[in-house]
């Protein structure tokens, strides 16, 4: 009975390694992701490069209007009120119009 035994764990543990092998992940799952993904950082900063018309780092409004939801978001994430988004200010944007479920997390806020 022991051999049998040992021969079905064997089959057992072959079948795991196995599936482990077929679902394994290129991505270590160990690995706790970043807040955002480096595929929407590119993306982030790629759309802000494509509003940035004069290549000079910042937003203006007239930038930004090309952007409707910016446009229309532009105060809020003008953080120091310059009248201009960088893009760490952009990216505030970027970030919460591709996470929609933080919104309510502002009126949490003070
Ligand atoms: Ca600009
Ligand atoms: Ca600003």
């Amino acid at each position: 009975m022991n051999a049998l035994k040992r021969s079905t764990l064997a089959t057992a543990l072959l079948t795991g390694l196995v599936g482990l092998a077929f679902a394994g992940n290129p991505n270590d799952p160990s690995k706790s992701p970043p807040a955002q993904s480096q595929a929407e950082e590119a993306q982030i900063k790629r759309e802000f490069q494509q509003l940035d018309l004069d290549k000079n780092g910042n937003l203006s409004k007239q930038e930004a209007e090309k952007d409707v939801e910016l446009k229309q978001e532009f105060a809020s994430y003008d953080i120091d009120r310059n009248q201009l988004l960088t893009q760490t200010e952009y990216r505030s944007f970027a970030i919460a119009r591709l996470d929609p479920m933080d919104d309510e997390e502002e009126e949490a806020e003070e």
